[in-house]
């Protein structure tokens, strides 16, 4: 009996220790700090993932752009330098239209516009990202850009010449539009850049004005509801395909989790955030209907450039999303 038991545990042994060979590891480069909701969210996906895969498959979150930074990461993954990764989706606009079309301004600016633009723009844009080898796990929004200042805003002539932080491409663009000198900025370096002059103006939701203490360096925020952008989390293909199954399984369930708690987070946030800012002491207003108005007009603007850029596709997409919000 004895002698029994001792082999069969001998063999649970083995069968463990096979079993930790078999663990494997995934580094997961994010570009933002670890009091953003949206890296919780990737941390507790990790969390879920290792849970439900009894350890076979260790995702290891590093965040703020303390591996890989915001611009590299896709390549990172891509080229298999990393396996999985998070970034700021509209970054892609330069490459491809239909990553930045959640980030024009005043075109699907709440919840329920951004879910809706997500839901026919999906297809889209994971289709786009497997052809180069990256497949898509979940796409969540950061809340509603707002607008932080020194001074009070009422009109595009108060910023004229200051400095604003833009973060991609066409917030760049939007920037030149508001009269606005345009500065690339993390979201990580945000204090620094304020603290030197470098900026005196940001679109950035509560949550992030939160996570950079924006009361140190700004008195001002609108509630500008101008876009709901969207991170997106994607993993090498190759990487995935060689996973066994049931990990594979856990991964794709894990991911759908993650995005729907993704999106409750953000809404959450969006209604916290706020009161947070003015417990600090900041001013938050609506925007001026004359600000509103000016605004309005540059993102009519910026849709229109977009059609002429994405062509029948773009317009398809433009198309199937009115109809869905109608
Ligand atoms: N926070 C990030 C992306 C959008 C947001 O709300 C940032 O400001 O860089």
């Amino acid at each position: 009996m004895n002698k029994i038991l001792l082999s069969l545990l001998g063999a649970l042994a083995c069968l463990s220790q096979g079993a930790a060979h078999a663990q494997i590891k995934w580094d997961m480069p994010t570009p933002y700090a670890d009091t953003e909701f949206q890296t919780k969210n990737d941390y507790q996906f990790a969390a879920d993932v290792k849970r439900a895969s009894n350890g076979a498959l260790d995702i290891k979150v590093h965040s703020a752009n303390s591996l890989i930074k915001n611009p590299e990461i896709k390549r990172a993954v891509q080229t298999g330098q990393v396996q999985i990764g998070e970034i700021f989706k509209p970054n892609l606009g330069p490459e491809d239209p239909v990553f930045e079309l959640d980030a024009i301004p005043f075109f699907a600016a709440s919840f329920r516009e951004a879910q809706a633009l997500l839901e026919v723009s999906r297809p889209a844009i994971s289709e786009k990202l497997l052809k180069q080898g990256l497949r898509v796990l979940y796409m969540v929004p950061w809340p509603s850009q707002a607008f932080f200042a020194k001074k009070p805003i009422n009109s595009v002539a108060d910023l004229k010449g200051s400095k604003m932080r833009t973060y991609n491409a066409q917030t760049a663009r939007l920037a030149q539009l508001m009269g606005a000198v345009p500065t690339t900025v993390q979201a990580t370096e945000i204090p620094q850049a304020f603290s030197s002059g470098i900026i005196d103006s940001m679109f950035t939701s509560a949550p992030t004005a939160v996570t950079t203490k924006a009361w140190d360096y700004t008195r001002f925020v609108y509630d500008t509801q101008a876009w709901v952008p969207k991170n997106v989390v994607f993993v090498n293909e190759r990487a995935f395909q060689a996973l066994p199954e049931a990990v594979r399984k856990v991964v794709l369930e894990q991911a759908a989790i993650a995005e729907k708690r993704g999106w409750e987070w953000s809404q959450r946030d969006n209604d916290e955030s706020p009161k947070e800012l003015v417990k600090n002491g900041m001013n938050l207003a609506p925007i001026s209907p004359a600000f509103r108005a000016e605004l309005k007009k540059i993102g009519d603007q910026m849709l229109e450039d977009w059609l002429k850029k994405a062509g029948p596709d773009g317009k398809r997409i433009i198309d199937a999303y009115y109809a869905r919000i109608k």
